[in-house]
């Protein structure tokens, strides 16, 4: 009898299920470095909403935030995702760069200029063989989306040239380019995850640290030291939307159709969160970091000039490592764009 019962409900669920769909796991883990309280977290949050709803629930996607799926270790989640340990990502190109060289591309320093910049290179060309290199790699790219402009923030002084960084210890996310960034510098870069790095600023064991707007708000930096803020956009990181393939091949061509859109449209969300409030007309964002006491300082063309000239030597050695090809298609690609 209860046999009779249960067959006829595993019945009922095979029925339910559009054909090929019987082998979906329960739950699909999606892998981020920070939370909703962050524009990228949000983004993680509502690809997953929005797959679960056009699915009707049979692609249910739990968002792993904090790179908890690899221990934190933010740079291993590469290899993660492409070995099947981690199903879905989005991963900011710094953190997949060791394993993919050319997403080193968008750490060029002062390569972009401006969001017309980057534009032109992920929604160009640029973008479209760096999505065929990532999935040479081994892991299935699908959309992008933003973490965004880097600043630089500390806990000491307003940094208006490079002399005013000399000895100072800042923070640096695990990309060999941004020791030798800000070695070239003068300063003394430490590199370590996110996670690490709140502790490390709040006891002052690191005076600095450099990340996106959105970030700064998010994870309170005014409260962990960081009084001065300088905004110099020197780098901006990009999110990949991606799948570890064989999850991927899994899914019915209609349900990866389903997740590619969610994908695309929770990228664009992303992105227009990621850039609100930083950039005339609209400045509530640095309006608000004032508010918490920070000084913000602007840098003039010249003032940034002297970063860019004490950096160009690693830029000019990164050009080779990241390909010589693809960094003169971009530099040729922002220098068309419109403006
Ligand atoms: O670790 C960082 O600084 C962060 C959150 O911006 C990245 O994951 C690249």
């Amino acid at each position: 009898m209860i046999r009779r019962l249960l067959g006829l409900a595993l019945g009922a669920l095979v029925v339910a299920l559009p054909a090929g769909a019987q082998n979906y796991r329960p739950e699909y883990k999606l892998s981020t470095v920070v939370g909703t309280a962050f524009p990228w977290g949000q983004a993680g949050e509502r690809w997953g909403n929005l797959v679960r709803e056009r699915t009707q629930g049979r692609i249910n996607i739990k968002m792993y935030p904090g790179a908890q799926l690899v221990g934190g270790d933010q740079t291993r989640e590469f290899t993660a995702v492409r070995q099947g340990a981690i199903d879905l990502a989005i991963g900011s190109t710094i953190n997949w760069s060791p394993q993919v060289k050319e997403l080193n591309l968008f750490s060029l320093p002062f390569l972009m200029p401006d969001y017309a910049a980057l534009d032109s290179l992920t929604h160009g060309d640029v973008g479209r063989e760096v999505f065929r290199v990532v999935d040479r790699q081994g892991v299935l790219p699908l959309a992008w989306g933003e973490n965004g402009f880097r600043e630089l923030s500390n806990s000491k002084k307003p940094i208006r040239s490079p002399q005013d960084l000399k000895g100072m210890k800042l923070r640096v996310v695990g990309s060999p380019l941004f020791n030798e960034i800000f070695s070239a510098l003068g300063a003394n870069p430490a590199q370590m995850s996110f996670a690490d790095a709140q502790p490390a600023l709040a006891t002052g064991a690191v005076d600095g640290q450099e990340n996106p707007l959105s970030v700064f708000v998010a994870a309170k930096m005014h409260t962990l030291k960081q009084q001065h803020l300088t905004l110099w956009g020197y780098t901006a990181d990009p999110l990949i939307f991606a799948a570890n393939k064989d999850v991927w091949e899994s899914w019915t061509a209609a349900d990866r159709e389903i997740v590619r859109q969610a994908a695309l449209q929770a990228g664009k969300e992303c992105v227009a969160a990621a850039r609100k409030g930083i950039a005339a007309p609209d400045n509530a964002v640095l309006k608000q970091i004032e508010s918490l006491g920070v000084t913000i300082t602007h840098l003039s063309e010249t003032e940034k000039d002297a970063f860019r000239k004490a950096t160009r030597p690693v830029y000019d050695k990164w050009k080779a490592t990241v390909g010589v090809e693809l960094v003169t298609k971009a530099e040729q690609s922002i220098s068309a764009r419109r403006k």
